[in-house]
């Protein structure tokens, strides 16, 4: 049984409390810690576990032998760290640091602790449909693939949701998604600002469209539009020299009758992607017993954060910039 300290407890933190004390196997929620009083006690509420206002106090409860952080982006490197020295097994949710910087000083200290200690929340490796296009891809019947487009559409955001953020919070997924995906590094990134909706707030460029180029040559565009409105809309297609696979999307059941096609969507990503979060703390809980990871590790948190920081400079240059990455370290190489 493995002891687990969550540390946030906002809709995702939750979201991971009951699913870790109420459907997952071989686990138990032995803490919580959140930065308000009362926020700790609801989150302990859910588990029956102890409830802390200190995160740190948390990482060195004895009883804490992993960890999940769910708390904001921006704590996260300072969290990591902590637990890394107190040699705690990490879950810790996208991104894994909100720099570059930050996710490198990450892998370093992994590396000097001699461990695979963390793995990083990017759910869609684990989304049965993704996964399904990764393996008809991986067969190489369709040829070479050429070209990937993509939509990530949210309903609406609230308004603490920037600019910058369409990239660090929403494209983030797309960026270590397809790199798994396709197996390749990126080379450039380019951000076009379309025309605005009128849903978005004063301050918001939405919808953007953003274009990646990979060592290849394969070009991929993914459409980023928070305000739609309609729904949770996740879509991707990848061209290849012999033929095309797509993402089924909805994952619901079509209907045709009466001259109308319709079919549920998603009206936002918890439940779109429930079955995902269920599947890759499962993975990281039943890794433990061996010491492994066998998810996204912190280099691949690395990867996304460079990717990450080139399309924030192409928002603000309106230039193609490249994409410049150190060779990964041989400890992890699998
Ligand atoms: C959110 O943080 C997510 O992880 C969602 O998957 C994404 O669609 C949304 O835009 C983000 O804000």
């Amino acid at each position: 049984m493995l002891n687990v300290g969550v540390i946030g407890c906002g809709v995702l933190g939750k979201d991971h409390i009951k699913r870790l004390s109420e459907k997952l196997r071989g686990v138990r929620v032995a803490a919580v810690s959140a930065a308000s009083k009362e926020s700790a006690e609801k989150g302990a509420a859910l588990c029956g576990g102890k409830a802390y206002t200190d995160n740190e106090q948390l990482i060195e409860d004895p009883k804490v032998e992993a960890v999940v952080v769910a708390s904001p982006g921006y704590t996260h490197a300072e969290v990591v760290l902590k637990a890394i020295a107190a040699g705690k097994r990490i879950f810790c949710e996208k991104p894994l640091a909100t720099t570059a910087e930050d996710c490198k000083k990450i892998v370093e200290a992994e590396i000097a602790s001699g461990r695979h200690l963390i793995q990083v929340g990017f759910n869609r490796r684990y989304d049965k449909g993704f996964r399904q296009l990764k393996e008809e891809l991986d067969k190489r019947k369709l040829g070479e693939p050429l070209m990937i487009h993509c939509t990530h559409r949210n309903p609406a955001v609230a308004d603490s949701y920037t600019t910058e953020m369409a990239v660090h919070d929403t494209l983030i997924h797309e960026i270590d998604c397809l790199r798994w995906l396709t197996g390749e590094e990126y080379a450039s990134a380019q951000v076009i600002f379309t025309r605005r909706t009128k849903n978005a707030c004063a301050h918001l460029q939405d919808p953007q469209f953003m274009i990646f180029r990979t060592k290849s040559g394969m070009s991929i565009d993914v459409e980023v539009f928070v305000n739609c409105k309609f729904g949770y809309d996740i879509n991707c297609e990848v061209v290849c020299e012999e033929g095309t696979v797509k993402l089924s999307s909805p994952s619901s059941p079509i209907i045709r009758t009466d001259t109308r096609i319709s079919g549920k969507m998603a009206d936002n990503w918890i439940h779109r992607f429930y079955e995902s979060y269920d599947a890759e703390l499962q993975d990281w809980i039943d890794a433990a017993a061996d010491g492994v990871i066998n998810g996204p590790t912190a280099w691949d948190g690395y990867a996304a954060a460079v990717t990450a920081d080139a399309f924030v400079k192409a928002q603000k240059s309106g230039r193609i910039e490249p994409i410049t990455m150190e060779v990964m370290p041989d400890f992890y190489r699998r």
